[in-house]
């Protein structure tokens, strides 16, 4: 099995839960799906404001953002128009490991960090099933992931997230308020370009 530790309610980290070989095949993977899912840049609602954080998706559902149409799950790639590509297995099999009895994720977000990336302090709320976690795994540099509460100025702890951990944030922590705050450029060797990504699993419909 996996050993968690539980940051706070709901904030289950998994360090190592990916071993090195899994961390590659799943990279791989990943870029393989980066190659039929451009990343693109998200931007803010309203504002147009670009995000540092470049990403793409996996699944039949995807998150993106523009000023236009503010933050929204869709089907199709922004940019391209074609569906998303499929959620490869072994994050599925995760799914199933860290959020037993759940319904099958429907979008899996990957967010692409250079060095100088940043994700400020957010909600994941944009989906209409509540009652299943959020499963995170991360690849390549460590990053200083921030987690507080349901009130955006409750009090915050901060953990780093490795190449292989998972994270999920459910039950009492679904709506918890989290960012990234930093990368620590170079502290893997996963990635030949460096930086950070991360794998985002979320049920988006009722199931
Ligand atoms: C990141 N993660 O680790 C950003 N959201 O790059 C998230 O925003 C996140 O890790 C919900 C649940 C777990 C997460
Ligand atoms: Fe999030």
């Amino acid at each position: 099995m996996f050993h968690a530790i539980e940051i706070a309610p709901g904030v289950l980290h998994y360090p190592g839960l990916l071993d090195r070989r899994a961390q590659e095949a799943l990279r791989d993977e990943i870029r393989a799906a980066l190659a039929a899912a451009p990343p693109f840049t998200p931007r803010m609602p309203r504002t147009g404001k670009p995000f540092s954080v470049r990403m793409s998706n996996c699944g039949p559902l995807g998150w993106v953002s523009d000023a236009e149409g503010g933050y929204r799950y869709q089907p199709r790639h922004p940019e391209t128009g074609a569906p998303w590509p499929p959620i490869p297995a072994r994050l599925l099999a995760a799914w199933a490991a860290l959020a037993p009895g759940a319904p099958p994720p429907e979008a899996c977000l990957i967010n692409l960090y250079v060095a100088e990336a940043r994700m400020a302090l957010h909600q994941d709320r944009d989906e209409a099933e509540l009652s299943a976690p959020v499963v995170s795994l991360s690849l390549g540099d460590k990053a200083l992931f921030r987690v507080g509460g349901l009130t955006r100025g409750d009090p915050t702890r901060s953990f780093r997230l490795a190449s292989g951990d998972a994270m999920t944030l459910g039950g009492p922590a679904r709506l918890a308020f989290h960012g990234i705050d930093r990368i620590y450029s170079g502290s893997s060797t996963l990635l030949a370009e460096s930086g950070r990504i991360n794998l985002t699993m979320r049920r988006v419909t009722k199931g």
